[in-house]
């Protein structure tokens, strides 16, 4: 029968064996003698993927079965990193793996090596929505994400060794991807360009014909939860053609235009855009978001269709989150759907639309909030450019209604923004098409609230403007990346691991351990082991000898005037002059300091790229001078990652979160950090503000301007400037020595150091003293080792709060209205 056919999950070692050695065989058609490790690796992940197909053909069966209401996570970035050893950790299987796959001559620590990053990511906002699924697995909350299945993820970063960025794509497919799941019965037909023509009996409904046709296919990626059989799904769309060939021009003859029809679908997912924070308005672009959003609520749709349910119940059933306003025009599309193709009148279909959407903003940087030409949207999809014209004429009623003869608002309100030519504000219609709309951190939604959407708090009530703020997940940010830390937690705190992993409030427990001296040294000891780990990883890929008893001092996120890496390198700078004035006598006083740096530049980002340049130029010449060698060394790590950051983090004895104040909407890395016993040096921003409030002040090193001042002290550098030399003078000289040619030549930093002599938006003259000041805290602090430890243990066990979990469930509870649910 069916049920004797079913395949049984492994949970002995001698299954497991049998079922790495069937894949070998039979799925790879591979022997023994000729298996090497890349094969081994997919062997074994062929293995696991049984093992979470099983769970998640349950979990779907048992969604279907409960009908309640379900959660969709719309982005464009999923940054999901390596996939094996989060799996085996979630199932609970990675002992017996390891020992299965001992048994075969083989080591999980090398098999795990040869997975590549999946990279569908540029940064926070991608990995965010990875923590996301994962904890939304683990709390068995019914919830997909949607996404695209590009072929290439973030760009290789190569570094030059003049210090250049170069780029190179990211075939993360090329050897095939063990982790999804090909769904070629589902398909959907995504429409662009054509006509449309709105019926003329006064229903408001269109046709909308012609154009280019494509299809999308779907790719299922399993995400297991931990501890849980609950096996969520990630839904990554595929484009291709709609025919393989165009017939019409292959009858002609004209195989090559045939050809490039084809082509052109195709590249609809071919690359993730990597930018961050900055948008172009590129077609391809504007096609990637209409795509995916088609395809995900016409999906969406199906699904719900299939329960029998009325589509006015549609809100009951269905909650979307809009990552950012990437995916906005599923809002026109579910208009355009419920009027056009279900034949709902105008003002039920936006009661529907109101109440299924939420919207989440993660900055409030001018340039990352996304505008598109109307003249591309017209053009590209002209039936939802006249939905978005009628949603903002009847909204502009609506404002005209409660402020009357305000003009100025209706234009600052407007879903249009006048210019040529006009732009579409996808903020606005965001925020004006979700039922709520959240930032990222208290600070972030607050400047949310008073800033880029004030107008709209004026008109729906505050009530519409929540804060949830970011998470991480432990599985992947403790348990994965640092095991013997989580061993020595488990061990401490007497708890079953998974009961503290889903539960982080549980490492308070860990304050009671704090005077325990042999409980310290085995911190300490862990924290060593976990540097001489990175060491080994500079060692093998920079060739370069890493003091592993030095204070570890890390900056990894993308580049960015605002996260001010620049401020970062002009600090060792100033150290290394300092340095190199001290006598050999004042030398030994010195704590000696390794600083790493990771990050990717925007491909087009001409400042950013300079301070890597100056970064890797510094590094040269620092790590080479025999008066500051054994005090001062200087990296950057190349292609930072997901699994670099995975080793970065838990050898970390200090981070830095620079951004000018109000700037970083949240950040993540900073609770990385902090959940791994770094400490933390930062300005009063996004989530290290919330950080301090749970570790306490004196845990953080905290300098620079407040978010209130950054306005008024912008206004004073462009209406009366004030010289860097007067404003700091030890930042002038160390402008001075970086143009005179300390680095190389001084003219190529030229643009870059006008960013700061010449306007400084980002305030690193206003900041840099306190700056040096934080870092000088930091050596005094951490002279006395003891103490340290106790900070790092009293951060650690404060960052419950810090849980994707908690984030979560207050998404789940707050905004979607959905339920835990225990597949049996
Ligand atoms: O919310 C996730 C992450 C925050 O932690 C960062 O502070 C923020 O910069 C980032 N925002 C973006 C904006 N991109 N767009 N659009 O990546 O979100």
């Amino acid at each position: 029968t069916w049920k004797d056919g079913l395949r049984k999950l492994d949970t002995d070692v001698p299954s497991i064996t049998k079922s790495f050695v069937n894949h070998a065989q039979t799925s790879l058609g591979r022997q023994a003698h000729n298996l090497d490790y890349l094969g081994a690796y997919q062997a074994a992940a062929l293995s696991v993927r049984d093992n979470l197909i099983i769970n998640w053909n349950d979990t779907q069966l048992h969604y279907t079965r409960k009908t309640g209401k379900r959660a969709y996570y719309l982005s464009l970035e999923f940054l999901m990193g390596r996939a094996l050893d989060n799996a085996l950790l979630n199932l609970g299987l990675k002992e017996k793996y390891t020992a299965g796959i001992d048994k075969l001559g083989f080591s999980l620590e090398g098999i795990l090596e040869e997975e590549r990053d999946a990279g569908l990511g540029n940064g926070g906002l991608g990995r965010l929505a990875a923590c996301y699924l994962d904890s939304s697995a683990s709390q068995e909350l019914p919830v997909w994400g949607y996404g695209l299945r590009y072929k290439y993820g973030i760009f290789k970063q190569l570094i030059s060794p003049e210090g250049q960025q170069l780029e190179a794509p990211d075939p993360w497919l090329e050897h095939s991807n063990p982790w999804e799941l090909p769904r070629l019965d589902v398909t959907y037909e995504v429409r662009f360009y054509g006509n449309s023509d709105r019926f003329t009996d006064g229903s408001g409904r269109a046709v909308w014909a012609g154009g280019q046709e494509v299809v999308a296919v779907a790719f299922d990626c399993m995400i297991p939860g931990c501890d849980t059989r609950t096996t969520n799904n990630l839904r990554l769309w595929e484009s291709t053609p709609k025919r393989g060939f165009d017939l019409n021009s292959f009858n002609a003859g004209d195989y090559v235009r045939a050809v490039e029809s084809s082509n052109s679908a195709e590249a609809i997912t071919s690359v993730l855009y990597p930018d961050d924070h900055t948008t172009f308005g590129k077609e391809l672009r504007l096609k990637q978001q209409y795509f995916w959003t088609a395809a995900s609520l016409a999906d969406i749709i199906r699904r719900f269709k299939n329960t029998g349910k009325s589509i006015s119940e549609f809100p009951d059933y269905v909650a979307i989150q809009l990552n950012d306003t990437h995916p906005t025009l599923a809002i026109p599309e579910l208009m355009r759907i419920l009027i056009d193709e279900e034949d709902v009148t105008w003002d039920a279909a936006w009661n529907i639309v109101t109440n299924t959407f939420f919207f989440t903003n993660h900055t409030v940087l001018p340039e990352a909030l996304e505008k598109w030409p109307v003249p591309l949207m017209e053009h590209l999809l002209p039936r939802h450019m006249q939905i978005i014209f009628d949603i903002n004429m009847l909204f502009l009623q609506s404002v005209e209604r409660k402020f009357p003869g305000d003009r100025e608002r209706l234009a600052r309100m407007s879903l249009i923004e006048e210019g040529v030519p006009q732009n579409i504000r996808m903020a606005h219609l965001a925020c004006i098409g979700s039922h709520k709309v959240n930032g990222v951190a208290e600070l972030h939604s607050e400047l949310v609230r008073t800033t880029i959407l004030k107008d709209f708090v004026e008109y729906f009530g505050i009530s519409k403007f929540g804060n949830v703020t970011n998470g991480i997940t432990p599985r992947r940010w403790l348990d994965q990346c640092n095991p013997t830390l989580s061993d020595l937690i488990t061990d401490t705190l007497k708890l079953p691991k998974t009961v503290w992993l889903k539960d982080l409030y549980k490492l308070k427990g860990l304050l009671d351990h704090v005077e325990d001296e042999n409980f310290r040294v085995e911190w300490a000891t862990i924290k060593h082991a976990n540097k001489a780990r990175l060491a080994r990883y500079v060692r093998a890929n920079l060739g370069f000898t890493v003091n592993k008893d030095a204070m570890f001092d890390v900056q990894i996120k993308r580049l960015h005037e605002y996260k001010r890496q620049t401020m970062n390198i002009l600090g060792v700078i100033h150290r290394y002059l300092s340095l190199k004035k001290m006598t050999a006598e004042e030398r030994k006083t010195v704590t000696p300091r390794n600083v790493f740096f990771a990050g990717k530049a925007a491909p087009g980002y001409y400042i950013a790229k300079l301070t890597i340049r100056l970064i890797v130029n510094v590094a040269h010449v620092v790590n080479a001078d025999p008066d500051t060698k054994d005090l001062l060394n200087v990296f950057f790590l190349p292609d930072y990652s997901v699994s670099l950051a995975e080793l970065l983090i838990p050898a970390s004895d200090i981070s830095q979160h620079i951004s000018t104040a109000g700037t970083e909407a949240s950040g993540t890395s900073n609770m990385k950090f902090c959940l791994n016993g770094g400490l933390l040096v930062g300005t009063v921003d996004g989530a290290n503000i919330e950080i301090a409030e749970e570790v306490g002040e004196q845990n953080v090193f905290f300098f620079g301007h407040l978010s209130s001042s950054v306005e008024d002290i912008r206004f004073q550098h462009i209406h009366h400037p004030v010289a860097v030399e007067e404003k700091s003078p030890a930042l002038a000289n160390v402008l001075d020595q970086v143009s005179s040619g300390l680095f190389g030549d001084g003219s190529i930093y030229n643009p870059l150091l006008d960013t700061i002599r010449h306007g400084d938006h980002y305030l690193v003259t206003d900041d840099f003293d306190s700056y040096i000041q934080a870092l000088r805290l930091v050596e005094e602090a951490y002279k006395d080792q003891t103490e340290w430890v106790k900070k790092s243990i009293r951060t650690t066990a404060k960052m419950g709060k810090f849980s994707s979990d908690r984030a979560i469930q207050d998404y789940a509870q707050e905004y979607w209205n959905i339920e835990s649910t225990k597949v049996q």
